[in-house]
């Protein structure tokens, strides 16, 4: 099974924040913090044309916290200013704002020395699904763009004035054309940035208990009452057996066994978890 999904809407992104990076001052780059490096995108490589860049680690309540932080550790060794939160944590938000001023600030002092009165234009970019729209409304403290449990809720570029200093611009989710490594495509299925109509969701779900049962073999045991020994088919067959998923003749219904464990993945029900790691 290879993974891929740039659909043609994503090409128009990209080219989008091409155009507009240049009247921005800086860029707010979301990661999800259950894979942080596997929602690095090689697309932007070349696109922010060395505009200071705040690294925001979202949805930090569904993390494992020990790797939260050694992720923040690893932005700061790099001397890459980044902050750790959940962006649905209105008392998190406050760090977040707090970031975003000082990345900001050497930008609103020149401004107020030219004596303009201007605000800082912020890009907001990440993978589909990262939470962009919900971090942009949350520093807003108003509903301004749409959001949605699914990838590739917002289509277009939407502008919100945070305060008199800030300023951000909402983009679309965008992916890159070819996983070279198939393990960060897995990832991004996993944390919900991959929609599921272009993948194979029994396949994907035997990924995930494969990387849930080596690092996180408690996580299935707990929420599901099942033992992790055996293959990644025979622990969804465990799964389905104990959901009481069976259809008419006995036979197990995989697929609903396959789409729940991927679903309660996504919804934080099986704990914080992440699957990046440094080494
Ligand atoms: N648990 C949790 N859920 C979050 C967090 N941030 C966002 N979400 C949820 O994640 C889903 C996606 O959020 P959006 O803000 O629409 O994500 P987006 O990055 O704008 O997505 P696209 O526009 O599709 O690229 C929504 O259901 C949010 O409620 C968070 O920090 N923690
Ligand atoms: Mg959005």
């Amino acid at each position: 099974m290879k993974i891929h999904w740039f659909p043609g809407h994503m090409t128009k992104a990209l080219r989008m924040m091409q155009d507009n990076v240049k009247t921005c001052d800086l860029i707010g780059y979301v990661l999800d913090a259950r894979a942080p490096l596997s929602s690095l995108n090689p697309a932007f490589d070349n696109l922010f044309q060395h505009k200071p860049v705040l690294f925001i680690l979202n949805k930090c309540d569904m993390a494992d916290d020990s790797q939260t932080q050694q992720f923040l550790q690893y932005f700061k060794d790099k001397n890459l200013p980044c902050v750790a939160l959940s962006a649905l944590d209105g008392k998190q938000i406050a760090t977040l704002k707090n970031a975003l001023y000082q990345t900001a600030k050497p930008k609103l002092e020149r401004n107020k020395k030219k004596g303009l009165n201007i605000p800082v234009r912020v890009m907001i970019v990440g993978v589909p699904n990262c939470g962009k729209s919900t971090l942009i409304n949350s520093l807003a403290k108003r509903k301004s763009v749409a959001t949605g449990n699914t990838p590739g809720v917002t289509r277009g570029k939407q502008w919100v004035q945070m305060s008199n200093e800030l300023t951000l611009l909402d983009t679309p989710g965008t992916c890159w054309s070819n996983y070279e490594d198939q393990t960060v495509a897995q990832r991004l299925c996993f944390v919900g940035s991959i929609k599921r109509e272009v993948f194979d969701v029994y396949e994907v779900a035997l990924l995930l208990i494969d990387e849930l049962s080596i690092k996180y073999p408690k996580a299935i045991e707990t929420r599901y009452k099942v033992q992790t020994d055996g293959s990644n088919e025979e622990i969804l067959a465990k799964i389905c057996r104990a959901r009481g998923y069976v259809l008419r003749g006995d036979e197990l219904d995989l697929e609903r066994g396959a789409l729940t464990i991927l679903d309660e993945y996504q919804k934080g029900k099986l704990g914080k978890i992440t699957f990046d790691r440094l080494q």
